[in-house]
């Protein structure tokens, strides 16, 4: 055996003894995956102890190649399976801290603080209104959106199967029973559980087969009403001047036009004086919002149908009344400039966020 064959032997059983189970320590205190691949490297990396013995096995003689080679191979596999043991249990160890962890969900939307919410501008106008009304001495009252035929039309003077009920195209619920296409339902139950005099003010939804730029098939009317006796067109001229009035601000004019509905007679729609072409001197210019007419339609009224009296069980040679009623997403269109009904409706925040 040359000098450097016998020098090789020593080398490879010293480096052996030398390394021993040092190895084992160093997989054991290392805290993390990095400082434990940086302990293997020192075994085994291209510079590592081991690799340095493994690379002077050319060099030990063929007859002591066997039981060396054993041994450095024997080392190598239990550092191979330390080092294995350690990288599970530090993973083991780090799934386990994850999983004890608060809960974290990137992606949840940062909380930017809690957005205030505000009224939809259809409640908005409905209060302003139902207010005005308050004010002029109405008392508040509401009625069911699943209503009966009867009170719905019936009672209020559309004759069955006659074509005034195409007026307001109707969601049948069942026969007899449909999604009231009004709110003037409120007229009959009012009248029906409470005598006269009675001055009642309403707000709801109402539905309608309709679906245009300026009409949603579910809308909200105010329908206001009065019975007493003596109580004449002039009543009703003072009321909806008043209110036209405390709406648009004083001055604004009032127009009445002969109108049909099957429970009043007289009947009329109304116009005011278009608030957006008024000038100073009082007249008024003409605009898109008015058509060039310079007046807006606002609501429909009129006295009271004595048939109406009638089927409620009220006197009509004692008691006449007044009625109205008027769309709410109308009056709140012009106020806020909203070219489209479905603008109202559709819950989009960028279009509701402008009423905060
Ligand atoms: C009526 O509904 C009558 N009940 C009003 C009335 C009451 C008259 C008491 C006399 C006495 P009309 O069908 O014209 O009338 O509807 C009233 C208002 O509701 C209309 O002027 C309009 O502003 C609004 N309106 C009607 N249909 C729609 C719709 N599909 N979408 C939005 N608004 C509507």
């Amino acid at each position: 055996m040359g000098a450097d064959a016998s020098g090789a032997v020593l080398e490879i059983e010293q480096g052996l003894t030398g390394l021993g189970t040092s190895f084992r320590d160093a997989f054991a205190a290392a805290p993390t995956e990095q400082a434990l691949r940086d302990a293997h490297a020192r075994v085994l990396g291209k510079k590592g102890d081991l690799t340095a013995l493994l690379k002077r096995m050319g060099a030990v003689p063929a007859e002591a190649r066997k039981v060396l080679g054993e041994q450095v191979n024997a080392l190598k596999a239990e550092v191979e399976s330390a080092f294995a043991a350690r990288l599970a249990a530090l993973a083991r160890a780090s799934r386990d801290a994850e999983l004890a962890a608060t809960p974290f969900d990137l992606s949840l939307p940062a909380r930017v603080g809690t957005p205030r919410g505000h009224e939809h501008p259809i409640a908005r106008v409905r209060d302003d209104l139902l207010a005005i009304f308050r004010d002029l001495g109405f008392v508040v009252a509401s009625g069911p959106e699943v209503e009966f035929e009867a009170n719905n039309f019936t009672r209020l003077g559309f004759p069955p199967d006659h074509p005034a009920t195409d007026m307001q195209d109707s969601f049948w619920v069942s026969p007899g029973i449909l999604l009231r296409t009004h709110t003037s339902n409120v007229q009959v139950r009012e009248m029906m559980s409470r005598p006269p005099p009675l001055a009642v003010v309403s707000a709801g939804a109402v539905y309608r087969r309709d679906d245009d730029v300026t009409h949603s098939p579910m809308f909200h009317q105010i329908e206001g009403f009065l019975v007493a006796e003596r109580v004449s067109f002039a009543e009703l001229k003072g009321v909806l001047t008043a209110f036209a009035e405390r709406l648009y601000g004083p001055g604004t004019p009032v127009r009445f036009r002969p109108s049909y509905f099957p429970f009043v007679e007289p009947g009329a729609e109304v116009d005011v004086g278009c608030v957006f072409c008024a000038l100073p001197d009082g007249t008024r210019g003409g605009c898109r919002v008015c058509k060039h007419t310079g007046w807006l339609e606002v609501l429909g009224c009129g006295m009271i149908h004595p048939v109406v009296f009638e089927h409620v069980g009220i006197d009509p040679e004692k008691y006449t009344g007044f009625a109205f009623g008027l769309g709410v997403e109308r009056v709140a269109m012009l106020r806020y400039g909203i070219p489209d009904i479905r603008l109202l409706f559709e819950n989009d925040p960028r279009m509701l966020a402008q009423f905060g």
